[in-house]
């Protein structure tokens, strides 16, 4: 940076603002922005960017830039988005800024068509060039390739996504049905995977990872979908403004009369407050929709009626209430015992009323006193007690649904043989909210794996960049995370064993857990005690009531209590059975499989795609953008950008980039930006001759720069400096002009 040349400091809502240095202190600079003269603000000094000479200008590629930094990022993202262009890069990495509206032919079949077979690069970033690289590399490579899509709720994952699947099955596809399937299949998903929430009013709440299998001649046989996470507690509880899964208003709003009366439902404003708060308005195209979806991927009318019945069961289950039995034995009764409610729920589901009633309000528990090993003897449930057994029933019984229904999309593109595939990963990005949970907790680990993986890929691009140019450069030194996953992931001491220890405690506790944790890594660099921590802005927690961890995109103070009960979400055994042996055999088959996997990195989402990521030849990242919180178009909010970048890894891959040759130029490039200062005879030269007579006339020093096969690669801020010096004063010109002539001769 420089003195009277224009830098980038910190803004509070835009993110950055153009500013002048005036004065330099010990860590801190004093700043003019070029908005407010003569008024002064101190800003970091690692908070402070040299901006480019023209801030209005745009380009694809991020890199080729003067100045790669998380400034000049955010300010080409926003002069883009200003123009609807959504999508850039930073080398391969794509970033996709949501417009919240329909860009016009932006998604067209002529443009599909235009990318197909084209190199990146050569056409303006795009999802379409993504997916097609990963289909050209598995091409060439005989290797599978997969294609990760992460950013916060709404920033257009699962749209991007659908632009891939779709991309990859209408060019590369060749039997109508299976590629129509794998489409179709999506409205499927989200109908019972999906929720409105005040961040996306279809929020996929679970995350997926979509193959699309090819032959050994490289067409579409078919699909596989694998999923993490379904967000179970939405299912008895929203909060204020969210609704529970689309699936639950669709069927009350839009089934015929004849279904209706069959699964007893009315309106969705009849059943629990607290199943179905805030029913909102509902479209009847919604079920249309999905009937279709239904009936394209192959569902009969018993499969969907199965799926409907079980919906209308866990429906009627959540208008099951509770009262103290007022008797001696402290135990519950069932509110309101004329209602039909557990009729209907026994109904629906295959179960005994009675049997239904006593597993609800009591449990089975085998005494181990006064020598009588082994009795089997009833415990009357508090009705707080017995309404935690409804919710695990209700949770329980509505996630082995959304298996079911994965499983069975997954039968409607079967593939006998596959010889590659092209996976898509959709999954929330890294999470951090006002209180955070075991939920946040268990997708944040997922990002901090994703993030090491996207480090380590993103580290050999750059290496594997340079091998192929040339460079003679193997080494980029970066920060890694490792010490951050052992921390949740290690063998005993990681905190999934020690709440799997807590787990198997007799009487387990919230509070005793967030004590081991604290206890087992007292001096852990990435874990800090909340109340002592200047960490973040957080609730005043003590030491047994949450932790902070340092993630890669910021630290997030979890607070632990419901960790124990959300990690342990076994039913008691009496509900176990009752389920297990129900009348309906589609219920009974749902619970068929039965091993609900105790081991607590499984239920994490430890992504087994990762653990297997070397199968992988290649991955491509596509980082979404959510441009502002309100969810309309043309509007950019740079400071939540910017944060969404931090979160996203961008601004930790652009440090890494900076450990080696992050701006790069091609030849011609430099050519045409230069050539009217050079003589004519320099000018005669091929572009690559040309550079080089000038970096040799110029002096620059080697360690600044690199020549490649088709480019120059730039430390940080060389291309800049360079720059500088092409465009001094005349008579400095003159002078180069002279030295390079010499050199020619
Ligand atoms: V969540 O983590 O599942 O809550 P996503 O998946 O990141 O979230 P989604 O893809 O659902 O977000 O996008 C949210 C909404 O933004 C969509 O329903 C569209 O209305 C809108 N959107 C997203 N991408 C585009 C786009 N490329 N063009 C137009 C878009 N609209
Ligand atoms: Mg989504």
């Amino acid at each position: 940076m420089e003195d009277g040349k224009p830098v980038w400091a910190p803004h509070p809502t835009d993110g950055f603002q153009l500013g002048m240095i005036v004065d330099i202190g010990a860590d801190a600079l004093t700043i003019e922005p070029l908005s407010q003269r003569g008024k002064t603000f101190l800003a970091p000094i690692n908070q402070v960017f040299p901006a480019e000479d023209d801030v209005n200008k745009h380009v694809e590629d991020n890199c080729s830039l003067m100045y790669l930094n998380e400034a000049t990022l955010l300010n080409n993202i926003c002069v883009r988005y200003s123009k609807d262009l959504i999508y850039t890069s930073v080398a391969n990495i794509l970033i996709a800024v949501n417009p919240y509206f329909d860009i016009p032919k932006l998604y067209s079949p002529e443009t599909i068509k235009s990318y197909q077979g084209r190199s990146l690069g050569t056409l303006p970033p795009h999802v379409y060039a993504i997916a097609d690289k990963a289909y050209r590399d598995m091409r060439v490579l005989k290797m599978s390739q997969s294609i990760i899509v992460s950013g916060e709720s709404g920033a257009g994952k699962t749209e991007n996504t659908k632009f891939v699947l779709r991309y990859l099955t209408t060019s590369y596809g060749t039997c109508q049905d299976i590629d129509e399937r794998i489409v179709e299949a999506n409205p499927l998903l989200e109908a019972f995977g999906n929720a409105k929430t005040v961040r996306n009013n279809n929020s996929s709440r679970f995350g997926k990872f979509v193959e699309i299998h090819f032959n050994e001649k490289n067409a579409v046989v078919g699909g596989f979908v694998s999923h993490y996470l379904l967000e179970k507690s939405r299912i008895c509880m929203q909060s204020t403004e969210e609704r529970n899964y689309h699936i639950f208003y669709r069927l009350c709003a839009g089934a015929s009369e004849d279904i209706r009366n069959m699964l007893h439902l009315n309106s969705p404003d009849n059943f629990r407050v607290s199943f179905l708060v805030d029913s909102g308005t509902v479209c009847l195209d919604d079920f249309n929709r999905m009937v279709v979806a239904m009936k394209k991927i192959g569902l009969d009318d018993t499969e969907k009626l199965n799926l409907f019945r079980v919906v209308s069961g866990v429906l009627h289950l959540g208008n099951i209430d509770f009262e103290e039995a007022g008797s001696s034995s402290g135990g519950c009764i069932l509110k309101n015992q004329t209602s039909q409610t557990l009729e209907y729920c026994a109904e629906l589901l295959g179960l005994d009323q009675d049997d239904l009633r006593v597993s609800l309000t009591t449990r089975v528990m085998l005494t181990t006193a006064g020598g009588a090993k082994g009795t089997v003897i009833k415990v009357p449930l508090k009705v707080e007690q017995a309404n935690n057994a409804r919710d695990a029933l209700a949770k329980t019984i509505y996630s082995r649904l959304f298996d079911h229904v994965v499983k069975r999309v997954n039968q409607c593109f079967p593939f006998d043989t596959s010889s590659n595939f092209i996976g898509v990963l959709d999954i929330a990005g890294f999470e951090y909210f006002e209180h955070n949970s075991f939920e946040q907790f268990c997708i944040n680990y997922c990002n901090e794996k994703l993030q090491q993986f996207f480090n380590e890929r993103i580290l050999k691009e750059e290496q594997e960049l340079y091998q192929k140019e040339g460079l003679g450069v193997n080494e980029v030194h970066y920060v890694d995370n490792q010490d951050c996953i052992d921390l949740v992931e290690a063998k005993l001491v990681g905190i999934l064993d020690i709440l799997d220890e807590e787990n198997r405690l007799p009487q387990p506790s919230d509070q005793h857990f967030a004590e081991a944790v604290h206890s087992k890594h007292k001096d852990h660099f990435r874990l800090t005690v909340p109340r002592k921590s200047k960490l973040t802005i957080h609730r005043n927690l003590r030491d047994d009531e949450g932790f902070i961890i340092r993630h890669f995109a910021g630290a997030v103070c979890y607070e632990t209590t419901q960790f124990v009960e959300k990690n342990n979400d076994a039913l008691h055994m009496s509900l176990e059975s009752l389920v297990c042996e129900s009348k309906d055999k589609f219920v009974r088959d749902l619970f068929e499989n039965n091993s609900n996997s105790k081991d607590s990195k499984q239920k994490a989402g430890k992504l087994s795609f990762i653990s297997v990521g070397n199968k992988f030849k290649g991955s491509s990242f596509i980082r979404c953008v959510k441009p502002n919180l309100k969810m309309v178009s043309h509007q950019f909010e740079g400071a939540q950008i910017l944060s969404q970048l931090q979160c996203s890894g961008m601004v930790s891959v652009l440090d890494l980039m900076q450990g080696g040759f992050p701006s790069r130029a091609p030849f011609h490039e430099l050519y045409n930006m230069y050539k009217q200062y050079m003589p004519n005879k320099l000018t005669r030269l091929d572009p690559r001759l040309f550079c080089k007579a000038l970096f040799k006339a110029l002096g620059l020093n080697k360690n600044d720069y690199k020549f490649g096969l088709t480019r120059v690669f730039f430390r940080p801020g060389k291309f800049a400096e360079f720059d500088q010096i092409m465009k001094s004063d005349p008579e400095h010109l003159a002078e180069l002009v002279k030295r390079v002539n010499k050199w020619l001769v």
